[in-house]
């Protein structure tokens, strides 16, 4: 098995620039998994490859494993990107921290200027106990805190997780762990702008690797597997320097919004649909059931779409289909499995916030209710479940579908008050839930209109 590197790597990759020594990281992200591979660090190379402006090497952290350094490192940090035939080797990552590395030594670099951050849905969650294991967050504010004791200047933090307004979820989060002193000076030198991300980027399979290496002619443990499809929209607020990302084909707004909710709404809401309804084990085939897939057009038409506002030049229609043309590409091995893990975290903005929106507009997203009675038909039936609140979700299987409802909208954290006490929310959800169990799930989309 030949490793990747250098040596082999500037041989089967021409056009993998020699990276300027010393090789500076003016970013440093937090979370260093497969999406950051395939998307931010893909725009950052070509920021630099567009500008020759070296100094955005990235310096990753994973402080929860050494599972990604023990791929990377022995492999120069280099790694290969497949986005159907079209395979590239990314050098922009230069190193990769792991636990006990100085991570606020990095924070606090004069040389670095922005940092990013993909740590889940569920990193953006207060620590359970003050005393308890430092968090994301916790170590971030750290990092800020020796920032300001060296007077290290200006730094922008852009979270690109898939949440609504994540940088200003961010920002009330590291703000809650700010003693006044630092509070005081992160509002000078700090910014919090929100991103869109969108790549779909499937967790890498060992026959991820096996093609890849039939491709590279060497083992690269630290390949990701994408689509061509990629977009990143970024609220420019940047308190200082950045990498041109721009020049990579990221968009620069004013406001994010309307980009996060259609794409958290429409693509993130029918991946949950997916994920908890369809049974299949990819998402392509999934949507390979013309009735299912069906199903998934009236999500995005009947009870996502009428939510979405200030896309009125835009081409809604064109977005949805393209998006059922994504989720068909059989070249994407993406996991049903992968998209049901933490849905106890991405549920509310993806189908509880439109279910809201259209009960108070007079509505009954009876399309939303069934794809949230397919949750709970999920948590509480499968053997392991992949979620932070897992103690909380899992129950009886065999409870009655009334008192399954019952007591999983009593869990405020996921449904708030207002969906728990809805009652045609309730009654939409438990007639859903009772359909799956008895009739399945093509008795029950046949009925939809009944
Ligand atoms: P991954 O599993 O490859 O990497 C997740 C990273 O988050 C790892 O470095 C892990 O150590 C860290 N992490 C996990 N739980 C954490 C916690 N509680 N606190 C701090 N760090 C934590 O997953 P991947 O594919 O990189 O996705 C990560 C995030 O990126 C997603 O949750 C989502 O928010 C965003 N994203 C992912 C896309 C995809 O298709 N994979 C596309 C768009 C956004
Ligand atoms: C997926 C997302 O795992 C999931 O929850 O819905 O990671 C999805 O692949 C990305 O948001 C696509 O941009």
């Amino acid at each position: 098995m030949v490793r990747l590197s250098r040596a082999t790597l500037s041989r089967v990759a021409a056009e993998a620039r020699p990276l300027a020594e010393p090789r500076a990281t003016g970013v440093v992200h937090l979370g260093i998994g497969a999406f950051h591979r395939a998307h931010q660090a893909v725009y950052t190379e070509q920021a630099m490859a567009a500008t020759g402006d070296d100094r955005w090497g990235v310096c990753g952290a994973s402080q929860r494993s050494t599972a990604v350094a023990g791929l990377l490192r022995p492999q120069d940090c280099l790694y290969g990107v497949r986005a159907g035939d079209d395979v590239r080797v990314i050098g922009s990552v230069r190193e990769v921290l792991v636990p006990g590395d100085d991570l606020a030594a990095r924070l606090a670099a004069p040389q670095t200027a922005v940092v990013t951050l993909t740590i889940t849905e569920k990193g953006y969650r207060r620590a359970p106990r003050p005393d308890g294991p430092p968090t994301a967050i916790g170590r971030l504010v750290a990092g800020l805190r020796a920032r300001a004791a060296a007077d290290a200047g200006p730094l922008t933090v852009v979270s690109c997780d898939n949440l609504p307004g994540n940088g200003a979820t961010l920002a009330a989060l590291v703000t809650e762990l700010c003693e006044p002193p630092l509070l005081r000076w992160a509002e000078q030198n700090v910014t919090f702008p929100a991103s869109m991300v969108d790549r779909i980027v499937p967790a890498t399979t060992p026959a991820d690797l096996d093609d890849m290496e039939a491709r590279l002619g060497v083992r690269d443990l630290g390949a990701v597997v994408t689509e061509p499809f990629t977009q990143w929209v970024i609220e420019d607020d940047f308190a200082g320097d950045r990498p041109a990302w721009d020049r990579a084909g990221a968009l620069l707004v004013g406001d994010v919004r309307p980009y996060e909710r259609m794409k958290l709404r429409l693509l993130n809401g029918s991946h949950s649909a997916i994920a908890y309804l369809s049974g299949a084990e990819h998402v392509s085939e999934a949507v390979g059931d013309a009735a299912f897939a069906g199903y998934l057009r009236r999500l995005m038409d009947e009870d996502l779409s009428p939510t979405l506002h200030g896309l009125d030049a835009f081409d809604l229609a064109g977005y949805k289909r393209s998006l059922l043309t994504r989720f068909a590409n059989p070249g994407l091995r993406h996991r049903v499995t992968q998209i049901a893990a933490d849905g106890s975290q991405k549920l509310p903005q993806r189908l509880l916030d439109p279910a809201r929106e259209r009960l108070a507009a007079g509505h009954e997203p009876r399309l939303i209710a069934l794809a949230v009675a397919g949750w709970m038909r999920y948590v509480t039936t499968a053997r392991e479940l992949d979620d932070p609140l897992a103690d909380r979700l899992t129950g009886d299987p065999h409870a009655g579908a009334a008192a399954t409802v019952e007591r999983l909208l009593a869990i405020e954290e996921i449904f708030g008050p207002d969906l728990r006490d809805d009652r045609v929310f309730r009654d939409l959800v438990t007639d859903g839930l009772h359909r799956l169990t008895a009739d399945g799930l093509a008795a029950t989309l046949r009925t939809l209109d009944t």
